[in-house]
């Protein structure tokens, strides 16, 4: 039994998001870094804060009571059982180069579980919904994920972390993948990713180093369009690893990604990290 009805939590998430994305695409021309977190290429910019700020004042004026957690503002408790994961720009380096691959992502959680995720391209005008067993859409179009496909004929997306210690195994990962699959690509949004797989652009993403408000919509949005998001070894998406392609391409991915240990980084010291 879940706190709210998740068809109106989606409703809240999706004309905030389209608010937030709006706000955003005006505030792109001209954004500068305002701060760094974990490196000097792990950036803020005024426009993530401000436009975080409006989610969570509007969701909270909706539904006071609500707990937040939001990648700039943190985590702001709550009574009625329902949390609201927030990234107000994912893809924060597309959008300070002027590149139209970033997007505003709600998520409402019930009980510990995401019932309904709103994610919003806004230069590309792309507002991709979904709620827990309702489907997934796109602008109101139904999303199917593409068929499983062999691995060697496989679109993988995934994307590194700031760190270069880390990106140093992520390229030796990565050096394996490569020949095994049809091509990379790197958007630089997870959450653009999950709904790009949900739509049939790519077929499969992993990525290490993520977070709850990166995934928290978009990986309803491409399970509810048919595809599996998980850990590895059947744990739930996490911060370790993030895998997703459609089941039978799945599989191919996780069994070549656990023996490399993409779920960490590395045990040998790469050379120049
Ligand atoms: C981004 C992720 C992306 C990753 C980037 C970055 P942010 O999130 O969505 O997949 O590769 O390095 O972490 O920081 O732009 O919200």
């Amino acid at each position: 039994m879940h706190a709210a009805d998740p068809a109106r939590l989606l409703d809240l998430a999706t004309d905030v998001a389209r608010e937030a994305g709006r706000l955003a695409a005006e505030g792109q021309a001209g954004v500068d870094v305002l701060d760094t977190k974990s490196t000097p290429t792990d950036v803020v910019t005024e426009m993530d804060r401000s436009v975080e700020e409006l989610i969570r004042k509007r969701l909270l004026n909706a539904r006071p009571g609500d707990s937040v957690l939001g990648e700039e503002g943190g985590s702001e408790p709550g009574s009625t059982g329902v949390r609201w994961i927030v990234d107000p720009i994912d893809g924060t380096v597309n959008y300070l180069y002027g590149r139209d691959e970033w997007a505003v992502s709600i998520a409402a959680e019930s009980m510990g579980e995401v019932v309904a995720g709103a994610v919003v391209v806004p230069v590309r005008g792309e507002v991709y919904t979904a709620t827990l067993g309702g489907g997934a859409y796109c602008d109101g179009r139904r999303l199917r994920a593409d068929d499983a496909v062999p691995l060697e004929m496989a679109l993988v997306c995934t994307g590194f972390g700031y760190s270069a210690e880390r990106r140093a195994h992520q390229a030796e990962v990565l050096r394996t993948v490569l020949p095994r699959v049809r091509d990379i690509r790197r958007c630089g949004s997870a959450a653009v990713d999950l709904c790009s797989l949900a739509r049939g652009r790519a077929n499969a993403y992993y990525e290490r180093g993520l977070n709850a408000w990166d995934w928290g919509a978009a990986a309803l949005i491409a399970r509810e369009a048919g595809v599996r998001v998980e850990g590895l070894h059947g744990a739930p998406p996490n911060p370790e690893l993030l895998v997703a392609a459609v089941p039978g391409l799945f599989e191919e991915l996780h069994a070549l990604l656990a023996p490399l240990s993409a779920d960490t980084d590395g045990t040998v010291a790469h050379q120049g990290a």
